[in-house]
């Protein structure tokens, strides 16, 4: 569990890893117009900010190329390849870093593959036809994530829950069973309770309260709260003063098993990685 194998790296979870985010859509890094187009400008923007972060501490950079915030509408595949495909091949070819690539698609997964990712992160689990068998086609490990709700555009109307733990652990543990029955090996598993997907704010609050509880599971946990509504809501913050809360979260969920961290600010989360860790386990050293 503490060696994750991603195609030519491998990535050393006995250590938090900072996991940056690279949004390639057309709010984040379009020259112009309303559909995002990979022109060397954006893609070169993109680039700088990855440069960016893996200055900052990030060892890997999460690309997506499809918002998946609350209310966010679904992309076409070949928009979405349009967008990722360029950014993935530059980052691989000018960056000594991991690509994770956000998404879907199977159309994607495997194309990003090719292009040289080495994680695939699917907030949908890998749900959508074709997705399981093309993840496990790449042989590269996955990231699936809880959400309530079949999509990110309907997923908040009426979230509910008995016991969200409990709830959020048997998903997660079935899923990995079904990973494993379509050929990808438990060990390249990663695991996400899906803060902000299919949630009020108490069972956001209430899952990273409990999150030592999906330890259990025994695969990697990767955490993603920053500045989400979770935050904006416990501190009643706009999207961009949300980092104090955003990294109070990010030393909670590290004491309570987070492994991969997905942050936009990624400076001030290595240094909270870092003091997290010299607390918990002395400086210098490591979880065992
Ligand atoms: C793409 N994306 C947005 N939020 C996320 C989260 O919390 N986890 C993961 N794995 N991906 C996310």
């Amino acid at each position: 569990m503490t060696k994750l194998q991603c195609a030519d790296r491998v990535l050393d979870l006995s250590r938090v890893q900072v996991m940056g985010i690279l949004n390639v859509t057309p709010d984040s890094f379009s020259d112009g117009g309303n559909l995002y187009q990979a022109s060397r400008l954006s893609v070169d923007k993109a680039l700088v900010h990855a440069a960016n972060m893996v200055a900052d501490g990030a060892s890997m950079i999460d690309v997506g190329g499809e918002s998946t915030r609350p209310g966010a509408s679904p992309v076409g595949v070949q928009e979405e390849l349009d967008r990722v495909i360029p950014v993935v091949e530059r980052i691989k070819a000018e960056l000594d870093t991991l690509i994770s690539v956000d998404t879907s698609a199977p159309e994607v997964m495997i194309e990003s593959a090719k292009a040289g990712a080495g994680l695939i992160n699917d907030v949908r689990s890998l749900a959508r036809d074709g997705a399981m068998e093309a993840a496990a086609s790449t042989g590269l490990p996955v990231c699936i994530m809880h959400m309530q709700g079949a999509t990110p555009a309907t997923m908040q109307l009426a979230p509910h829950y008995e016991d969200v733990l409990a709830e959020v652990c048997d998903f997660l543990a079935q899923r990995a069973d079904q990973c494993v029955a379509a050929g990808i090996p438990r060990e390249r598993i990663v695991v996400d309770p899906g803060f902000g997907f299919g949630k009020t704010l108490e069972h956001n609050l209430t899952l990273l309260r409990r999150m030592d509880e999906l330890e259990a599971l025994g695969m990697p946990i990767l955490v993603g709260t920053s500045r989400k509504t979770m935050v904006g809501q416990a501190l009643g913050r706009e999207v961009g003063d949300r980092l104090a809360g955003s990294l109070a979260t990010v030393a909670l969920a590290i004491e309570r098993g987070g492994r991969i961290i997905r942050v936009h600010d990624v400076a001030a989360t290595a240094d909270v990685v870092r003091m997290t860790e010299a607390v918990l386990y002395g400086a210098g050293q490591e979880r065992v």
